[in-house]
């Protein structure tokens, strides 16, 4: 309402995009005392939502990174990671990060496959609510994560698609970014607003690196806008306006945290109603992942047959790989939909 209220032409955006949308976006994810964002290292770009974003940092790291130009990603991982990274011409290779015996993060292996990487490499790191596994590493992991990454100069590339949505505290999710950076790294990070403002097909998003001088961000910068220029010429202005407007906005601000706290809320009790409801069908199986595990993603730990036979005997549709999506789950349906996990799980 306020930003139509405010009757803005549609004038283009600059290469760069809104700036008090990008500069509120860089702040919700470094953090209000980023030393990062006072000493002027971080460059920024509105990108077309968190795609737009890995395509922009694909892109960036294919012309500029000095060494191999391979990217790690977890396995799994976002599927369309491997595609915007391949068509930004980069060789994509798998870093171990789920554990199947456990449903749960394959710790050692990731830590051993950061430890045999070339030294410098770019791993993808997805800073919460991982998808499609919702597993994350603890704050201990990723203090552990950074100082491997730090002692075999990586590089990490941070896609933060869900700010939010896992804890339900924006600040609470943004920990490996701030951490990071409080450690010194540079990296980059690939931000979104689809799914933490709904603001899925508005295609809002950003795209930083966290740079090791104002010096060297001013060139960044530059090298940046000669990147998108080509791309896309300059980014969509409406739902920027709506971000910028809500971020800006101390008192829609809190409101708006209130409901992403809401969402969240929401989606952590619909996993303890799955649970719950499994177990008291008498189900035998260790179900404690499925709370264990954050975000809107569930990763079940059913396997293709049973995924196949929900969708065909009992309607329920989800991905092969045993994902559901827990923002799906209501108090009207997790009942149905434990008993034909249930059935199909014996
Ligand atoms: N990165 C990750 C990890 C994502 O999950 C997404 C959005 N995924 O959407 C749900 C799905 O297809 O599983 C993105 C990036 C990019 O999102 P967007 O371009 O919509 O901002």
């Amino acid at each position: 309402m306020k930003v139509l209220e405010s009757n803005l032409d549609k004038e283009y955006a600059g290469i760069t995009g809104v700036p008090k949308f990008t500069q509120a976006a860089a702040t919700l994810a470094y953090g209000q005392t980023s030393s990062a964002l006072n000493e002027g290292r971080v460059a920024i770009t509105q990108s077309i939502s968190g795609t737009g974003a890995l395509r922009i940092g694909g892109a960036f790291l294919e012309r500029f990174y000095p060494s191999a130009k391979k990217i790690y990603i977890p396995t799994p991982s976002w599927a369309n990671h491997n595609a915007v990274f391949k068509d930004s011409g980069l060789e994509v290779v798998k870093y171990r990060y789920y554990n199947k015996d456990t449903i749960g993060l394959d710790f050692d292996g990731m830590i051993a496959d950061l430890k045999s990487a070339p030294e410098g490499s770019i791993f993808l790191l997805h800073a919460c609510a991982h998808n499609p596994t919702g597993i994350d590493p603890t704050k201990t992991q990723w203090t552990q994560i950074s100082d491997v990454m730090k002692e075999k100069k990586h590089y990490p590339f941070f896609d933060m698609a869900y700010q939010g949505f896992a804890s339900g505290d924006i600040d609470k999710d943004a920990f490996p970014i701030r951490h990071f950076q409080s450690e010194g790294h540079q990296f980059c990070l690939a931000q979104s607003f689809a799914k933490n403002m709904g603001l899925y097909g508005e295609r809002v998003g950003a795209f930083s690196i966290c740079c090791d001088s104002a010096d060297e961000k001013k060139r960044v910068d530059s090298q940046i806008k000669i990147l998108v220029r080509p791309l896309y010429s300059n980014p969509p202005v409406h739902g920027a306006r709506i971000a910028g407007e809500i971020l800006n906005d101390p008192q829609l601000y809190s409101q708006w945290e209130k409901e992403v706290k809401g969402m969240a809320d929401r989606i952590i009790s619909m996993r303890a109603a799955l649970k719950k409801n499994l177990e008291d069908l008498g189900s035998k199986h260790d179900w404690s992942h499925i709370t264990n595990q954050i975000g809107m993603f569930a990763y079940t730990g059913l396997n293709s047959e049973q995924m196949t036979r929900l969708a065909e005997e009992f309607s329920v549709y989800a991905t092969k790989d045993g994902r559901i999506s827990v923002a799906g789950i209501t108090s009207h349906n997790v009942t149905r939909l434990a008993e034909c996990i249930f059935k199909v799980t014996g």
